[in-house]
């Protein structure tokens, strides 16, 4: 096994055991490139998978519907108040299973279901959960796009203001999952209050920069912010919600009872480990590399001839328009996964390809910064991605997929423990 806490789960079902064993040497052995993932301290994934599971906690610290939940207060109310230190809020309720169950709660919080909300379309970098006609949040409300200016690959704030002074929303959000640029958040403010609407962000895809401060806070400007866990912050697969004074009743009970049941503490008990891992030193040194190896990593690609939306990167990811290249994003997922680097293909900006298809794939540099890998290792990055892409023939893909084993080999990742319990050495 390959994470040696594990022994249980081995004896008792091998088969699990083993289906495990095999995603962390996928995870080890290749290249980790899409941009909303990271990889969690052993320290937080020995806090999720804790007896902490058997509890029902229904309710908030001190108000509880079960009895017996006198730690699981203590654990909640430290991820709370880590939380609120970390980000500077009024308010946090940690219990969100996920970033799209936040946001249906904080939505459901501020606003009655049919009225209006506009959030950033999907195909030009936004998100499911911020209105997508498949998603829920599309069908309770009535939800109006903005976009980027195809020309720049930036958000043309005046544009949203035409557009919101247009459509009347009653809730903007800001935020997204392929946008590679700094949010103007004190722009979004002032059009939100101009045509009275509330002022939400989700920074799920940023917030470990701005816990590590190379990334402005949106905690000043916006009423509300939700978040996911895992992804920059780098903690367990999980959400979380942020607001002022004002909304905190109305948050806490659209999360509790409004839109979920027991909260998973196992889980809120991991969200304190990170919370705690983010107010580190060494976060803040983690959240600048990831910045310098995006920026290392989208300059390479551009040498070698691709494109990038918007010119380049402020954040953990790029977006990358592979027209010049002569293929498309499906293409190009597929011939990397081959060769052990993952991405996920990604529309860009008015793609004139489907959602399936794309002419973009999304590059994000969390995990590899996390492995420690730096811009050195981001140039041999793009050389392999050129190679794997132009080239496609079994062989070529062979001598890639060997290099990257090469690669990750000299930066490991969840080494065993010793025999005498200590560990080999902390990669993440
Ligand atoms: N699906 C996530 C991403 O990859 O950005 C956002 O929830």
């Amino acid at each position: 096994m390959n994470l040696d806490h594990n022994a249980a789960l081995r004896d008792a079902d091998p088969l699990v055991a083993r289906l495990i064993d095999r995603e962390v040497g996928r995870q080890r052995h290749g290249l980790e490139l899409i941009a909303s993932e990271n990889f969690a301290s052993r320290a937080v994934i020995d806090a999720m998978g804790t007896p902490l599971t058997n509890k029902y906690a229904e309710g908030y610290p001190g108000r509880r519907y079960y009895g017996g939940c006198e730690v699981i207060d203590e654990i909640e109310q430290l991820a709370i108040d880590r939380l609120k230190q970390l980000f500077g809020a009024d308010h946090a309720n940690v219990q969100p299973h996920s970033g799209a169950q936040a946001n249906f709660a904080a939505f459901m919080a501020l606003i009655p279901p049919g009225e209006r909300i506009m959030g950033m379309s999907l195909p030009h970098g936004g998100h499911l959960s911020h209105g997508a006609s498949v998603n829920h949040s599309g069908v309770v409300w009535k939800a109006v796009h903005y976009g980027v200016d195809p020309s720049t690959g930036r958000i043309d704030y005046e544009v949203v203001r035409s557009q919101a002074l247009r459509d009347r929303p009653r809730l903007i959000i800001a935020g997204g999952s392929a946008y590679a640029r700094i949010i103007d958040f004190a722009a979004f403010r002032s059009i939100a209050d101009e045509v009275g609407a509330v002022f939400l962000v989700d920074m799920a895809h940023f917030a470990g920069l701005v816990a590590g401060g190379v990334y402005p806070s949106p905690v000043p400007h916006a009423q509300v912010v939700t978040s996911t866990t895992h992804k920059t912050l780098r903690g367990p697969r999980a959400g979380l919600i942020l607001s002022i004074a004002e909304h905190a009743k109305a948050i806490d009970k659209s999360v509790f009872p409004g839109t979920q049941g027991g909260p998973l503490e196992h889980v809120i008990a991991a969200k304190a480990v990170a919370f705690g891992e983010a107010l580190s030193d060494e976060f803040k040194i983690y959240a600048r590399r990831v910045v310098e190896n995006a920026q290392t990593l989208a300059e390479a690609m551009i040498e070698r001839g691709f494109a990038i939306v918007s010119g380049g990167t402020d954040t953990h990811l790029m977006l990358v328009d592979l027209r010049p290249k002569g293929l498309t994003g499906k293409v190009a997922e597929k011939v990397l996964d081959q060769a052990g680097i993952t991405v996920n293909k990604n529309t860009i900006p008015d793609d004139p390809q489907s959602p399936f298809v794309t002419s973009g794939i999304r590059l994000g540099t969390p995990a590899l910064t996390t492995r420690g890998m730096g811009a050195g290792e981001m140039m041999r990055v793009a050389e392999l991605i050129d190679r794997a892409i132009t080239k496609q023939d079994e062989a070529a893909l062979a001598r890639v997929r060997a290099e990257v084993e090469e690669l990750t080999s000299a930066y490991p990742l969840y080494q065993p423990r010793t025999a005498a319990g200590g560990r080999v050495r902390r990669t993440a």
